[in-house]
């Protein structure tokens, strides 16, 4: 069962650590049993030692035993596709989806523009949906949802459901906008990989699911990144402490689960 879940996160920059004007390579979050961190932390590692935006020279490994009455368990977000041929087209399918999300043009401008420069950033950009303003003043730290991962039973109930999306990327993308549109506070987050050769994006709300868009960006830019927009006059700081400190497990009940066969 759950009893004795660990988290165990990595960060890795090139040029020294983050702190230090690191660039951000690669990070990482998973969950698993004390037996499994082993296998886990190899695989952090070498995610974070063959990464297409360099090659780090700080490498952080955190491990923390979670209590098992701290972990929130949650649905992952359905997943869906849309179609474009070019940047163009894909960007606006997300700014018309943003816009659909009741999130205000300013905003919606705000966070393409962003995720249009940022090269280095370690985590998301909390972006207010109504006035569009950068309300978190971490910089280029940003707030990295964390403590959050599939448990292994229901990625591999989801992986049989879902073949053509398995992949270690899409585990995480949707493990991580499952988190973050759990809370309530949350209205859509945007993102695209910072990875040079990755385009593909999505749009993630709690009421659409998790909705991939082609083409956000060019092959071969290295720009990207996360914004969570959120409501209006909410508590900057709780929400910050649900994305950084709570646990979540994404927990996948397949139809003949459902139906009780
Ligand atoms: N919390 C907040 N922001 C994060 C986190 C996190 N845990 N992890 C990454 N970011 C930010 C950070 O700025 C990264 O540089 C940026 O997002 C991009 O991360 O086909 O691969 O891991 O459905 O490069 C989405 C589409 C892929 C997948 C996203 O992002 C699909 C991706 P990457
Ligand atoms: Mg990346």
């Amino acid at each position: 069962m759950l009893n004795n879940l660990y988290s165990i996160r990595m960060r890795g920059a090139e040029g020294g650590p983050h702190e230090h004007g690191g660039r951000h390579i690669s990070g990482g979050e998973r969950l698993g049993q004390k037996e499994e961190l082993q296998e886990l932390a190899k695989e952090l590692l070498d995610k974070s030692l063959h990464h297409s935006r360099g090659d780090c020279d700080f490498i952080q490994i955190v491990i923390e035993k979670l209590m098992d009455d701290e972990i929130q368990r949650i649905s992952p977000l359905p997943i869906s596709s849309e179609q474009a041929q070019n940047v163009k087209e894909g960007r606006k399918i997300a700014m018309s989806l943003l816009a659909s999300l009741g999130i205000s043009d300013e905003a919606i401008k705000n966070g393409i523009e962003f995720l249009k420069q940022s090269t280095h950033q370690r985590g998301a950009i909390i972006v207010d949906s109504q006035t569009g303003q950068r309300l978190d003043n971490r910089g280029l730290k940003g707030v990295r949802a964390s403590r959050m991962d599939w448990s292994k039973e229901s990625w591999e109930k989801w992986s049989k459901s879902h073949a053509p999306l398995i992949s270690p990327r899409i585990r995480e993308a949707i493990a991580l906008a499952s988190k973050v549109t759990a809370s309530p506070y949350t209205v859509a987050e945007l993102c695209w990989s910072d990875d040079l050769e990755y385009t593909t994006g999505y749009v993630a709300s709690s009421s659409k699911g998790y909705i991939r868009i082609p083409h956000l960006k060019n092959n071969g830019e290295d720009c990207g990144g996360r914004i969570f927009f959120i409501k209006h006059n909410i508590s900057l700081d709780d929400y910050i402490t649900y994305m950084e400190t709570t646990p979540v497990c994404i927990s996948y009940e397949d139809e003949a689960d459902m139906k009780g066969l």
